[in-house]
């Protein structure tokens, strides 16, 4: 173990600090080893000192958080949280999906805040952490397609978009949502790189579909705080659209009246159109959607369209 500075807080007896300032420098002290992912440390670090956060009334909450009944559908397998976390699209640091992982050192996620404006009354900046102490944070068990005709079944935490979208009151006029991830050509090689990228990654959806119940804005998986190579400390999970669609890392949501440019519709527009809903009867250019591989298994299933979420979403497509 390299020799560390420890902050004056860890040294603090424990019946001068809060649990609350203890429980916190122990975290960030422990994000300084890097430990970022080490959350079966943390629990037993907590838990040995009975400072979890649900133990004490009022105190701040944190994960994991409950699962809710709705999304917890017993015939999904669970995908193995390794392979999850450590096969990832995410460009800004490279298009290797099993290197993503060992890029993202550099990568500052903390503090975060996500700036929220355009046709909006109330414009406000977010941060990450109260975000997760004041909305209704949940778990939710979800199917994820990525376009390339993988899967996985991944449970994430977060809560509904439609939630912050509330907060923020919309005009009348917004009728799209664009998002946008941080661009930090210092703290991610992606960038330079892929530097004919129309960065930063910006994504976008139509303001019904932002405000579907299953549009979950996401802060953790795994009953842990997102991973970076997932898209720490805030994305967006979409579950019936094809997984480019399910931006992460955000730093920006813009109320706006026209259908906003996607990097991904921008590079390739027949490949990865705006709408992009898993559909297994409409063929990319140049592969089928009729199966997906899941990724730890290997084993291939039929593609669902909307990915199995037509009692949510399938009304939205009618007209
Ligand atoms: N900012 C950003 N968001 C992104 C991507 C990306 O490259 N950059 N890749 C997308 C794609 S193609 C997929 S499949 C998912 C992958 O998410 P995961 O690594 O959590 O599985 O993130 C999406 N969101
Ligand atoms: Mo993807």
């Amino acid at each position: 173990m390299p020799n560390v500075i420890i902050p004056p807080g860890w040294r603090l007896p424990e019946k001068l600090a809060t649990p609350e300032s203890v429980y916190r420098s122990r975290r960030a002290f422990l994000k300084q080893l890097g430990f970022t992912g080490a959350g079966a440390l943390l629990g037993s670090i907590a838990a040995s000192q009975h400072l979890l956060a649900q133990d004490k009334p009022g105190a701040k909450k944190t994960y994991p958080f409950p699962r809710n009944p709705k999304f917890n559908d017993p015939k999904l397998r669970v995908t193995d949280e390794e392979f999850a976390t450590g096969y990832n699209n995410f460009y800004e640091f490279t298009t290797s999906k099993t290197r993503v992982k060992r890029l993202t050192h550099r990568f500052v996620i903390s503090p975060w805040e996500v700036e929220v404006g355009g046709l909006v009354e109330k414009p406000a900046k977010f941060s990450v952490d109260d975000l997760v102490s004041t909305m209704p944070m949940e778990e939710r068990l979800y199917r994820f397609r990525c376009v390339e005709a993988w899967s996985m079944n991944v449970p994430w935490t977060g809560f509904p978009l439609s939630k912050l979208i509330e907060k923020v009151s919309p005009k009348s006029d917004a009728k799209f949502i664009k998002f946008t991830t941080f661009f930090r050509p210092e703290q991610a090689p992606g960038f330079a790189e892929y530097d004919a990228y129309p960065w930063p990654y910006t994504e976008g959806l139509r303001m019904d579909e932002a405000m579907n119940p299953l549009t979950l804005v996401t802060t953790g998986m795994y009953g842990k705080p997102l991973p970076k190579q997932n898209g720490a400390p805030i994305r967006i999970v979409v579950p019936w659209k094809y997984g480019y669609k399910s931006i992460k890392s955000i730093v920006r949501i813009d109320f706006v009246t026209e259908q906003p440019k996607t990097l991904w519709e921008t590079l390739a527009p027949d490949e990865y159109p705006f709408e992009s809903n898993v559909n297994p009867n409409v063929p990319h250019p140049r592969w089928s959607q009729r199966t997906e591989r899941v990724i730890d298994t290997g084993n291939r299933f039929n593609t669902q369209l909307y990915n199995g979420y037509g009692e949510y979403v399938a009304k939205l497509y009618q007209s």
